[in-house]
């Protein structure tokens, strides 16, 4: 039932909002004192009851889950290679977005205050874009470029970003310092 959580008294609303802060999804658990019966999301019916705080979402801090999947972002700038070591070092891959939900969830987790690496490049081969976990961008389904892109400009762009006031793709030069989006799983 306490799935690894702690428990900590709630006395009055106020503990409550603390207890809420930064919860999403379905916890934490309402547990009565009299009855111990769990109860999801509703108001405890006396006033004095416990909170089971639910251990966190994701296994690695600063980050959010978003349909199952924990997404972090990252201000500091990074090459694309730099970047990806980044997401591997936290034990996951840049992230890729694959529907337009999880692509504005995780433009918004920054704020859209600058330009971020997403997981995809066509490295392997020009204009075959390919996801960092190896699907193809074309079996996807999905693509968000922004109009004109992407263009391949300049000396070759194989590493593509998100802008920051559009969430549109651009293929960019992979030596660019920007900054990145990881995901776990
Ligand atoms: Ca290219
Ligand atoms: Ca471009």
């Amino acid at each position: 039932m306490y799935r690894g959580g702690s428990l900590v008294v709630i006395d009055d609303a106020e503990d409550r909002e603390d207890a809420m802060e930064g919860s999403s999804g379905p916890v934490p658990y309402w547990i009565s004192r009299e009855s111990e019966d769990v109860d999801f999301y509703s108001e405890p019916e006396d006033e004095n009851c416990y909170i089971c705080e639910a251990p966190p979402v994701c296994p690695v801090a600063g980050y959010v889950s978003f349909n199952g999947v924990c997404y972090k972002d990252f201000a500091e700038l990074k090459t694309y290679d730099e970047a990806r070591q980044t997401c591997a070092a936290d034990g996951g891959l840049l992230a890729m977005p694959k529907d337009d939900a999880t692509n504005t969830f995780i433009h918004n987790l920054g704020g859209g205050a600058g330009i971020r690496w997403i997981g995809l490049t066509d490295l392997g081969n020009e204009g075959q874009f390919v996801y960092e976990d190896g699907q193809s961008l074309a079996s996807s389904g999905y693509s968000n470029w922004h109009p004109g892109e992407p263009n391949d400009a300049h000396q070759g762009e194989h590493c593509v970003m998100m802008f920051d006031t559009t969430h549109g793709w651009n293929d960019a030069t992979c030596s660019l310092a920007r900054g990145f989006i990881c995901q776990l799983g």
